[in-house]
């Protein structure tokens, strides 16, 4: 159990508790609280003996009054679960320290002196993945944002930066490799069959970027020379036999170096950078400074093994972290409330790294999908926060959808009002003036202030204001002049009941009906509640294409006739309004349905106009097939849910599987013939081969809604002789849906195939709990007692609760049956994994938003959870504030 605990002297850290917190609660952590560290720890010397079982650490911490500091002699240093064995102070035994419940205090009455501790820790047992731990065979560490206090004692808060010099020695044949932050600067071997290195990384650091790792690995190697001749080694280590899915992670880092110097001016500043491949960890990859961590997930990738979705996953993760080096590692954050200055901004950097790589308009629609479905309803929901926080109690809970996407699309928004050019003058001083130090985000608006010549005050308000801002338009028109009121409301969240009006920059673009030509795209601002803009020379009331390329993370409100969105859905000249009207027409229809607004010629007419807009997609020589294929998917089911205030996710569900149908019998012809033409391309990594690959699975998606005997006779064929990851996965994903017989034959042989694969074994568990099949509910309980199923990965436990969760035949099952399966993940993975037991939570959050039947018993099933003894702290706040 993770226990927090009140300083003794609450001047002197930034964990404070709340006077009188009521039972179970931990304490609540808040951002007006922020104090500097009292003392400062410029040097650092950690020396391990490794073992899987037991390792000892011997740290020796150089530390110095800070002058900032409050003066207090008491030095906290953090720990978690760890217990000293020896403290010295200046070289003697010391007896002026005491544990504070976790924590370490060390009384010191002079300016600077030498602490050093030693522990023991057992990294086989330790099954939460965060400090040292152990994963088939090696260990390694997971340091962010509070791990290093589960190794040695130490202030383990982001603002204090040192220098780190690192030994370990081990077993040569258990560890032949050992691997710290920064350069390896000496090396030896013992006659006992052990083997020692030291590494020194001279870059200052918190500790969250600390990391070592040890074990028996291979790596793929290759050079880069930096922008001013620095020459570079580049190693990608992973467990003998998976070199050979490396490649396209070295093609990615390289890239991603280039791009940053020619993009950002950003230069690498070691000799040596390392990535190392786990396969148990608890996210997506880990940025430490020269030695980056990452989940296997996000690193092998061959066509045999990894879809076309999983090499671009593998691309912009690579980015995300290499771009880290300069966001969030040569500026880092001075307290975790700060998490978005170093997260929001990385993203927006992989996402504009990944959209030179590959099609920009591709890139920005799936990454609207995304904050669509994942941020979205965390702003409408109990757990919604701003983009830098004011409270948390368990920081690992806010590692977000807001504090990432939401956070990267405010920083998009200043670079659209600036234009590229100045926005780069911004980052250019933000790097300049802020480098080696641990930054705030008004830091970085200030920065970019000054360097792009914006006025950022009320655009502030996006940092400290959560909710999505809906945007009502109105087009008016009268003689030749057109008007747009545009209206502005940011709904009330947890906490902050009464909002003020934000700077929204929505790009537009008025269409001619006639000629179906503008006259030029326009940013226009709306900073106030509501704000008319008018335009002149429209004879006829003109067509509107509002928010193009999604400038502004606003939800649109503007009733409009299918007749216009067909428009636009074959003339905006941006893809991504084209997309937008795709969507809009579809939304429009489906929530209607559901809200039982559509009388018979109204459904008609909708179908209709939906069937004609797909048709024009689907024969348009103009499009390339990866954007034909955006085009193609319909609104997920939680972004329907979210256009109401209360929804029936069972009648979201048929109503948007009704729409597949009808569309895949309306339009049988043009979807065999588009299948047809797909299935005949080659494989190649080139847009056009993986464009024919995304709309094979989309079409046979369609077919397979219109006519399932025919649907999954095509997908077999397509399963049996695809030679590549992406047409068999999405083969086996429409015959996982169906009750044919072709299901089990692909099922048992992709499972058989991919025997000892843990990446594709993990698809092979989310493609059937993601099935909409009738029986689904007893595959995944089947599944959860099959041999390869473990709680202790978190991949494993992802690919199958989180395909449920996401699931609507799964989880909002009429009987509660799926909230149960949730909630009884929760109970049984939070005292093995609980930073990932928590990630399950929000799902059965959203009660309040949900028809009052099932809305009883996601609730029932979060006061089971609350009612649990020992529940972590991070389970804990995320329930709490779901029933609250
Ligand atoms: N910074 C890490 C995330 C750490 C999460 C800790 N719970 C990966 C990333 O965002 O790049
Ligand atoms: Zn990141």
């Amino acid at each position: 159990m993770d226990i927090a605990t009140t300083p003794a002297d609450p001047a002197e850290n930034t964990q404070i508790a709340d006077a009188a917190p009521p039972p179970h609660a931990p304490p609540v952590i808040r951002r007006e609280d922020y104090l500097p560290p009292a003392w400062l720890v410029p040097q650092v010397s950690l020396d391990f003996r490794l073992g899987l079982d037991a390792t000892h650490v011997l740290a020796t911490l150089s530390v110095q009054r800070n002058p900032d500091g409050n003066g207090t002699s008491t030095l906290r240093l953090n720990g978690d679960q760890i217990a000293p064995l020896a403290v010295r102070i200046d070289g003697a035994d010391a007896e002026g320290w005491r544990m504070d419940g976790a924590d370490l205090l060390v009384e010191l009455t002079g300016e600077a002196h030498e602490v050093a501790i030693e522990t023991a820790l057992n990294p086989a047992a330790n099954s939460q993945l965060m400090g040292l731990y152990a994963s088939h065979g090696m260990l390694c560490t997971q340091c962010e944002a509070e791990g290093f206090r589960r190794i040695t004692f130490f202030p383990d808060r982001p603002d204090v930066l040192s220098t780190y010099t690192v030994r370990m020695s081990g077993d040569k044949a258990a560890f032949p490799i050992l691997l710290a932050n920064g350069n390896c600067t000496a090396s030896g071997e013992e006659a006992d069959g052990t083997h020692w290195a030291q590494w020194h990384d001279p870059w200052p650091k918190p500790s969250y970027l600390f990391a070592l790792v040890a074990g028996d690995l291979i790596a793929n190697t290759a050079r880069f020379t930096t922008m001013n001749g620095r020459e570079v080694t580049l190693n990608i280590w992973v467990r003998p036999g998976d070199e050979g899915r490396t490649q396209h992670a070295m093609d990615s880092l390289v890239n991603s170096m280039k791009w940053d110097e020619d993009a950002f001016g950003r230069e690498y500043d070691l000799d040596l950078f390392n990535i190392v491949a786990v396969s148990d960890f608890n996210m997506g990859a880990m940025e430490n400074k020269g030695l980056n961590v990452f989940n296997t997930r996000y690193v092998l990738a061959d066509p045999e093994t990894a879809t076309d979705a999983d090499y671009d996953a593998v691309e912009g993760v690579i980015g995300h972290e290499y771009f880290h080096n300069w966001s969030g590692n040569r500026i880092t954050c001075r307290d975790w409330f700060q998490l978005s200055l170093k997260e929001g901004f990385t993203v927006l950097r992989d996402q504009l790294f990944s959209s030179a790589m590959g099609s920009e308009a591709v890139k920005r629609i799936e990454d609207v999908r995304v904050l669509r479905i994942a941020q979205f309803p965390e702003d409408s929901g109990p757990l919604a926060h701003p983009i830098r926080p004011d409270s948390y109690q368990e920081i690992s809970n806010f590692y977000t959808a807001t504090v990432y996407n939401k956070g990267a699309e405010v920083i998009r928004m200043m670079r659209t009002m600036a234009g590229p050019e100045r926005f780069r003058q911004g980052t250019d001083l933000y790097f300049d003036r802020h480098d080696g130090e641990a930054a705030t985000c008004e830091d970085f608006v200030t920065a970019i202030e000054d360097g792009a010549g914006l006025d950022l005050g009320q655009f502030r308000l996006w940092y400290s204001q959560s909710g999505t801002p809906q945007v009502t338009a109105e087009l008016t028109h009268e003689g030749t002049r057109a008007t747009l009121t545009l209206t502005q409301i940011v709904p009330p969240t947890p906490g902050q009941p009464d909002k003020q009006p934000m700077p929204i920059p929505l790009r537009i673009a008025l269409y001619d009906r006639e000629t179906g030509k503008h006259g030029g795209e326009q940013l226009i601002v709306l900073d106030k509640a509501a704000d008319s803009f008018v335009f002149n020379g429209f004879s006829q009331p003109p067509v509107l294409s509002i928010n193009r390329g999604f400038s502004a993370p606003v939800a649109i409100r503007f009733a409009r006739d299918n007749a216009d969105l067909v428009f636009l859905a074959a003339h905006d000249d941006d893809p991504f309004a084209r997309y937008e009207a795709m969507q809009g027409l579809m939304l429009q229809y489906l929530v209607a349905g559901v809200s039982e607004k559509l009388d018979d010629a109204a459904r008609e007419q909708g179908r209709a106009a939906i069937g004609q807009a797909l048709a024009a997609v689907i024969a348009d020589p103009a499009l390339d097939d990866l954007m034909r294929g955006e085009l193609m998917i319909l609104p997920a089911e939680a972004y329907i849910a979210e256009q109401l205030p209360v929804s029936d996710p069972g009648a979201i569900h048929a109503e948007r599987e009704a729409l597949k149908v009808w569309l895949g019998r309306e339009l049988a012809a043009q979807l065999r013939t588009l299948h047809d033409r797909a299935v005949a391309v080659p494989y190649s990594r080139d847009a056009a081969a993986r464009g024919a690959r995304k709309i094979k699975t989309q079409a046979l998606v369609l077919i397979a809604a219109g006519d399932p005997q025919e649907g999954a006779r095509r997908a077999y064929a397509q399963y049996s002789a695809a030679d590549n990851m992406t047409d068999r996965q999405g083969a086996l994903m429409v015959l996982a849906s169906l009750d044919a017989p072709e299901r089990e034959r692909a099922l048992a042989d992709f499972h058989q195939r991919y025997q000892g694969n843990a990446l594709v074994i993990d698809k092979w568990f989310s493609l059937q709990a993601s099935a909409f099949h009738p029986d689904v509910l007893a595959h995944i309980e089947a599944l959860a007692r099959h041999p390869d199923f473990t709680m202790s990965n978190p991949n494993r436990v992802r690919a199958l609760y989180m395909a449920a969760a996401v699931n609507p035949r799964v989880f909002h099952h009429e009987g509660g049956e799926g909230y149960r399966m949730i909630g009884n993940l929760i109970r049984q993975l939070d005292p093995i994994n609980p930073q990932t037991a928590a990630r399950f939570v929000p799902s059965l959050g959203r009660w309040r938003r949900v028809e009052p039947a099932r809305a009883a018993l996601m609730r029932s099933e979060l006061e089971r959870i609350a009612a649990s003894p020992d529940l972590s702290r991070d389970v804990r706040e995320q329930v709490t504030k779901s029933l609250g």
